[in-house]
């Protein structure tokens, strides 16, 4: 994939490139993950298309694991032109819109082939989101599914009541409340000091997060729920993106597409061997109990008519495209 997308740089820089590099603009990108984290590689790459296909036009620097902007200051920043690109993990963003939080809703796209599938059913309406908050939409690429991390055994909802769970927005703190948890936000970049300080002893998330955190120093179960596949998207400032020349709009959108799908292609693979490196590492890796599963089911629903609620008829009508292209 890294091969085929500095193919595609090179040919776009071939098919239609300058190679002038009088106006060079350096555009800071805030990235809130680490430098490992698949997500990050993979931007560096879309970084480096984007290079080679402007000619040197346009050079966008990475700033990765919330160096430059944490990552709940990053949509903010690239709005207000503190940063003129960034990429942000979208459905912390859902209480501004619950659009960004089409794919935090439990058990509503569980696989790639779905994420992707409600990817194209609602990437119209998020663009158009992000573009009344000023902001272009670049790329998107999600994270592997999100399963339940724990400090012990866990069979259903009952054994859950009471323990302190890391939430990243407001659908995983709906969850801890309807499980009879007391969710705490925290962003990815502290989790593991919430987690050796005690802060929060469970949350929810990818392998990738857990194995970024070195999750099993603290934590030793993890459920294989499968419940969603949550986004981060890239988007740039809109007046920022509006003076580039159309030279180089083009090759942010074609590097994009190919970040999109390379990433996509590396967070499946990643998916399984995240889960192993845990076993490794001690852990009790399992699917849930059927209690437990059929418990979280139920909240799944709740949650989905809530978000439905929300949403109104525009989100309806997105959810009723989705289940219809299944
Ligand atoms: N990792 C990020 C978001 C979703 C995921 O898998 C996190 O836990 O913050």
């Amino acid at each position: 994939m890294k091969k085929v997308l500095k193919q595609l740089a090179i040919t776009t820089l071939i098919a239609g490139g300058t190679l002038t590099t009088a106006h060079a603009k350096d555009w800071d990108m805030p990235m809130a993950y680490p430098d490992s984290n698949f997500h990050t590689e993979y931007g560096k790459l879309f970084a480096e298309a984007v290079g080679t296909c402007t000619g040197g036009s346009l050079n966008i620097v990475i700033h990765s694991g919330g160096s430059l902007f944490k990552g709940n200051e990053i949509k903010r920043a690239v709005q207000v032109g503190q940063a003129p690109i960034g990429e942000r993990f979208l459905s912390a963003h859902q209480n501004e819109n619950p659009i960004y939080g089409i794919d935090s809703i439990p058990f509503l796209a569980t696989s790639y082939k779905d994420s992707e599938k409600l990817w194209d059913a609602s990437k119209s309406a998020i663009s158009d989101a992000l573009d009344k908050d000023g902001l272009v939409l670049i790329y998107s690429a999600p994270w592997p599914a999100q399963g339940l991390y724990f400090k012990q055994e866990i069979n259903s909802v009952a054994d859950m009541e009471g323990i302190k769970f890391r939430a990243y927005n407001t659908a995983t703190a709906r969850l801890a409340e309807l499980a009879g948890m007391s969710p705490v936000q925290i962003e990815a970049a502290d989790l593991t000091q919430a987690l050796a300080t005690g802060v929060a002893s469970s949350f929810i998330s990818s392998g990738s997060t857990g194995y970024d955190s070195k999750v099993w120093e603290q934590l030793t179960h993890f459920y294989d729920t499968q419940a969603w596949l949550p986004r981060n998207a890239v988007f740039a400032n809109k007046p920022a993106y509006d003076d580039l020349s159309e030279q180089e709009q083009n090759c942010l959108q074609s590097a994009g597409q190919l970040a999109s799908a390379a990433a996509t292609a590396r967070s499946e693979q990643l998916a399984g061997w995240y889960l192993q490196q845990f076993q490794e590492n001690g852990m009790t890796v399992l699917p849930p109990s059927d209690q437990l599963a059929s418990e979280l089911v139920e909240f799944g629903d709740i949650m989905t008519n809530e978000w439905l609620e929300a949403a109104g008829d525009a989100g309806s009508a997105i959810v009723d495209s989705y289940r219809a292209s299944k």
